[in-house]
């Protein structure tokens, strides 16, 4: 091969690697084109309302069909499993999909009509594990399609995943159906990305629930304060972080770093606090727990740095951090790290 031909296909190879994060999704007829093929039902309907799950061949997100849900008022459910999907234990994984709805409620509060989906993974043997879940969908009817987009981490044992979606219906609610197409879980590649834009935001300013924590002074901190959680003085309730609702970044690819101190590590490790990233629209594009295991040294602040991916229309990311209740902690600043601006083809990539 020539000098030319050899530049030629390098920048090839670059032009590939600029949308290569988005691998092919591992979920099988997630856009419903086979029907209902692979998928599992289940409607419990005692009154004979006539509650069903069936592909819509006139509705669709994506291609030519979608799964519709449809409850015709009454005590009844529905759900939809998804075929067992193999995963690698400890990798990311980036669940997307598209959910329409009509009935359920005019308020957006509850009105009869339950609306949520679940993951279940398993292991080798395909015996459940424990591991992130799932979220309750909108109470209200979203009569245009909505893009779901959620960052995970697969439990280390993870061998299979498992999305259901179930819908479920009381005496009081109205005649309600639900869609999806487009079911996407994508692997998600591992490792942190170049910082493009990096903001700092410190905890004890204000952003935490005033009414149960205490903004304190901290030698171990910047500024010399932070907020601190104290068992000895209040009980497990309201957000140790959270309220900054970011209104500004644009979609693409980020980290958010939460810089916390845990004031003991007992020998039996306990759950420190739950995190999220929880939007208006989207609900949580990442959450988890971190427990007092994952810290290396008792009353050193520790950087716990999770990813997540921003859609369009998320009207606000805000950063959360509940506490447990359990173990004296301190958190100090909040940092989000904008790591890839999505470009229009980035997009189509990511929502088509
Ligand atoms: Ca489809």
């Amino acid at each position: 091969m020539n000098r030319y031909l050899l530049i030629a296909s390098f920048a090839l190879v670059l032009t590939a690697g600029a949308y290569a994060q988005f691998a092919e999704s591992v979920l099988p007829n997630g856009s419903f084109e086979e029907g209902l093929a692979g998928w599992t039902l289940s409607v419990t309907d005692a009154q004979g309302l006539g509650a069903k799950i069936t592909e819509d061949p006139a509705q669709a997100k994506h291609g030519a069909r979608s799964a519709q849900l449809d409850l015709p008022g009454g005590p009844s459910t529905a759900s939809l499993a998804s075929p067992l999907t193999p995963v690698e234990g400890g990798k990311d994984y980036l669940l997307t999909f598209y959910f329409r709805s009509e009935g359920f409620s005019d308020t957006n509060l509850f009105a009869g009509v339950n609306l949520q989906f679940t993951l279940t993974w398993l292991n080798g043997e395909k015996k459940p594990v424990p591991g992130p879940g799932g979220a309750g969908l909108a109470y209200g009817a979203v009569p245009d399609w909505r893009f779901m987009c959620k960052l995970y981490h697969a439990p280390a044992e993870a061998a299979f995943m498992a999305l259901s979606y179930r819908m479920s219906c009381d005496e009081k609610g109205r005649p309600s159906s639900a869609w999806f197409d487009r079911v996407q879980l994508r692997p998600w590649p591992g490792g942190a990305g170049e910082a493009l834009n990096t903001w700092v935001y410190r905890v004890s300013e204000g952003t935490f629930n005033r009414n149960v924590y205490r903004r304190v002074a901290d030698d171990d901190t910047p500024t010399g304060f932070a907020v601190i959680a104290n068992p000895e003085f209040m009980t497990n309730s309201g957000y140790l972080a959270g309220g900054l609702y970011l209104r500004t970044l644009v979609p693409g690819q980020y980290r958010a770093i939460f810089r916390l101190k845990a004031g003991e590590l007992p020998a039996e490790p306990q759950t420190l606090l739950s995190w999220d990233l929880n939007t208006a629209s989207m609900g949580k594009l990442n959450a988890g727990t971190i427990s007092t295991a994952d810290f290396r040294q008792a009353g050193v602040y520790q950087d716990f740095s999770v990813r997540f991916v921003l859609p369009p229309d998320a009207q606000f990311v805000d950063p959360r951090v509940a506490w447990s209740g359990a173990v004296t902690t301190s958190v100090d600043t909040i940092t989000i790290v904008q790591e890839k601006e999505y470009t229009p083809e980035d997009l189509k990539a990511l929502m088509d």
